[in-house]
């Protein structure tokens, strides 16, 4: 990977740029990714690069709700594996959440390529891999791809950076699904149970340390934090803010 010096004034950006380009050389990034990536960038310049106050409050919402769920996966891809693989795996421990591989650009290779890496940070199990899979209703591509131990049987599924196609169909089977996704109006976004629109790489730190702040929290306690999140208010306000940001 290409040595960013830690003087360079956008630092964090370039080498979270860079974690991607790389993981694009290395196979395991689609090449769309890099071209979502740069949306991403652009979005995140327009709320200050940092955790705003309606997104800390999607991410307890979200990580609420995940400790009330029997059977909570969090889906992985590419552009996630690339820039957040270690943090994904130390979330789905304190969750005790199930990680499984989902790719919209699937390849066999690609596909083993993160369930290596993920492995590699420390995965005992990672799901989506091989061809025992269910295909999801009313979606046209792999991504329908699920597991039947994984996001078949899930009740709660984490999306982190996806194209639209899913969400829809996961909540038609009524699942909750939590999505992260810079781009308020997305349709990922719009259609999430729980939409976090914030960059990836501070949600799953955030999210760690609420859930382990919230380990021992009673369900009444879980239940008002989920139950108080306001989604269209939430997505409003994030909107506004990057207006504003403009
Ligand atoms: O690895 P694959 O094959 O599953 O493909 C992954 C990509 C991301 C290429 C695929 O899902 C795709 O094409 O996604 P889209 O339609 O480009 O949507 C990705 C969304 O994630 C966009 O709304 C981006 O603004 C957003 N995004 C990009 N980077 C980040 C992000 N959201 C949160 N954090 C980021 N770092």
């Amino acid at each position: 990977m290409m040595k960013i010096p830690a003087s360079h004034p956008r630092y964090k950006s370039l080498l979270y740029r860079h974690r991607v380009v790389d993981g694009f050389r290395k196979g395991f990034v689609a090449d769309a990714g890099l071209i979502a990536h740069g949306r991403g960038e652009a979005f995140d310049y327009l709320i200050g690069e940092k955790s705003v106050k309606e997104a800390i409050i999607a991410q307890r919402a979200a990580v609420a709700a995940i400790h009330l769920s029997k059977n909570p996966v969090i889906s992985v891809n590419g552009n996630t594996a690339a820039l957040v693989p270690g943090e994904v795996v130390s979330l789905a421990e304190v969750c005790k959440a199930g990680i499984e591989v989902n790719l919209f650009y699937r390849t066999v290779k690609r596909e083993n390529l993160i369930a290596d890496i993920l492995k590699k940070h420390g995965a005992s199990e990672v799901l989506g891999i091989g061809d025992h899979m269910k295909m999801i209703q009313g979606i046209e591509s792999e991504r329908a791809r699920a597991d039947l131990k994984g996001i078949w049987s899930a009740d709660l599924v984490l999306v982190p950076l996806e194209d639209g196609d899913r969400t829809e169909a996961l909540r038609k089977m009524d699942k909750c699904v939590i999505s992260i996704d810079l781009n308020p109006l997305s349709r990922t976004s719009q259609h999430a149970t729980i939409p976090i629109v914030d960059n990836v790489v501070r949600v799953i730190p955030n999210m760690i340390e609420f859930a382990r702040e919230m380990s021992n929290w009673g369900k009444d306690r879980l239940e008002e934090t989920v139950y108080g999140f306001d989604k269209e208010n939430n997505l409003e306000t994030m909107i506004s803010l990057m207006r504003e940001g403009l």
